[in-house]
């Protein structure tokens, strides 16, 4: 067995030699692959580093800058230095960024979807067009704003997922889908910020 360190990736003072020392980062260490759609092409040029590492929510009431547009329609798949785990409840969370305003809510909504592999891919399943958007993505304002180490959804905020959902263990992958049936009527589209890890392994294994 060797451990895989990717980009991003810092180790302990063993180094990448096979043990728990290797601290791989709790949120998107890659991307795998990106296809933006028209109507949004805010931070494009910050690809791929504003949707690596840590979140940098705004609050309640203030959109992160610190985001990619995918555009209406957009779709990349996050890779990571860790395997999701399913635990208890949610096992990784999306950060998008939302807000409030008075006593609505301005919300860009995606799919977010799973695979081990990079082939199969489960969805969960992002039906609501109105408040509360459910399995949606894109819906929950972010306060985690720049902390690396793995994901507490009650005080990071963002859109929380458990894998057990959709009938998985594990995950590699993390694929998130622009909705423009569900954006908002001005044209908006899903801004990513980031994808942290709830629960994962100590660090990426490969054969
Ligand atoms: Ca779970
Ligand atoms: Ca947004």
């Amino acid at each position: 067995m060797t451990i895989l360190c990717p980009a991003l990736v810092a180790c302990g003072a063993m180094g990448c030699s096979g043990d728990a020392l290797c601290e791989a980062s709790w949120f998107a260490t890659h991307v795998e692959s990106a296809t933006f759609g028209p109507g949004q092409n805010f931070g494009r040029q910050g690809m791929p580093e504003a949707v690596l590492g840590p979140a940098r929510g705004g609050g309640c009431c203030g959109g992160s800058l610190d985001v990619v547009s995918l555009g209406n329609g957009g779709s990349i798949v996050l890779g990571f230095g860790r395997t999701i785990l399913d635990g208890p409840g949610a096992d990784f969370v999306v950060f998008e960024n939302p807000f409030e305003f008075g006593n609505s809510l301005y919300a860009e909504l995606a799919t977010v979807e799973v695979s081990v592999d990079g082939t199969d891919w489960r969805a969960f399943p992002c039906t609501a067009s109105t408040a509360p958007y459910g399995r949606c993505a894109g819906w929950h304002p972010v306060f985690l704003d720049g902390v690396e180490g793995a994901v507490v959804p009650s005080n990071a905020g963002g859109d929380p997922f458990d894998l057990a959902e959709v009938g998985l263990v594990e995950a590699k992958f993390v694929r998130v889908t622009d909705r423009p049936d569900l954006d908002p009527p001005d044209g908006g589209a899903f801004d990513l910020d980031a994808v942290g890890i709830v629960h994962g392994s100590d660090c990426d294994l490969s054969p």
